[in-house]
């Protein structure tokens, strides 16, 4: 069974490469290479949301949208990249205090490696610069959206296996409406744990052509899933590859 699907997957691999090296630039132009995550929450934050990364030569677009996050506060956000490519369940809680503080996630999520800032360097630089990052509405919704360049030293391959994490649950500690209380950050000693704890968190997965509601549903068992995921990494590399191409030389 793996088999037949493994040669379905190849073969339209095949098939598509060829579109590419023929005629691809046009749909490589249209689509990108598109990643999606579905946030979740962490520490109890009640939050939830979705972001999508999208590579493509005129640059790189990244949305965020999360709800019921802490209202009227900065949310750092960013693309962790290192790790076991994936976010952390409570086991992450190192030191048992109830809390998995952004350290404690790394060795699940890795280390800070894009700040998906508003303004600015998008680096790791800038993994704390709470004055650049989205302050959500009223409601505690956050909306973002900035095509960047991605840092030096961070590739495509590593956008594919990076995990969105937003920060900052206010509700934890005292005055629910700042970020305050006696507990500190694990990144930075003088800003409150309330101000970076991770909120949510989810890894990016490459989307087919067409984007997150493209295909049907009927995919069963992760196994298979993982396969029709490979399938549609390639054909989307090979996609890219053919506009790189075409592009170099015009
Ligand atoms: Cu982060």
């Amino acid at each position: 069974m793996n088999t037949l699907i493994k040669s379905l997957a190849f073969s339209s691999v095949a098939a598509l490469s060829s579109i590419g090296l023929s005629g691809g630039a046009a749909l490589a132009e249209s689509a990108g290479t598109m990643y999606q995550a579905n946030l979740t929450a962490l520490n109890k934050s009640g939050d939830s949301g979705n972001s999508t990364v999208t590579l493509h030569v005129d640059g790189n677009k990244v949305t965020v949208r999360t709800t019921s996050t802490s209202p009227e506060l900065p949310h750092a956000q960013h693309i962790h990249i290192g790790g076991r490519n994936q976010c952390p369940t409570t086991n992450a809680d190192a030191n048992n205090d109830g809390f998995i503080d952004t350290k404690e996630g790394e060795p699940d999520y890795g280390p800070v490696e894009v700040s998906l800032t508003t303004t600015g360097d998008v680096s790791k630089d800038s993994a704390i610069a709470v004055d650049r990052f989205p302050t959500a509405n009223a409601d505690g919704t956050v909306t973002y959206e900035r095509v960047i360049t991605l840092p030096e030293g961070v590739s495509e391959d590593d956008v594919a296996n990076g995990v969105i994490v937003q920060h900052g649950i206010s509700e934890l500690f005292d005055d629910k409406a700042k970020y305050d209380g006696e507990k500190k950050s694990s990144l930075k000693e003088d800003l409150p744990l309330e101000a970076t704890v991770p909120a949510t968190c989810g890894k990016l997965v490459a989307m087919p052509t067409g984007g997150a509601g493209a295909g049907s549903g009927g995919v069963s068992g992760i196994e298979n899933a993982g396969i029709l995921a490979v399938g549609a990494a390639s054909l989307l590399a090979a996609g890219a590859f053919a506009y790189r191409r075409s592009g170099a030389r015009s």
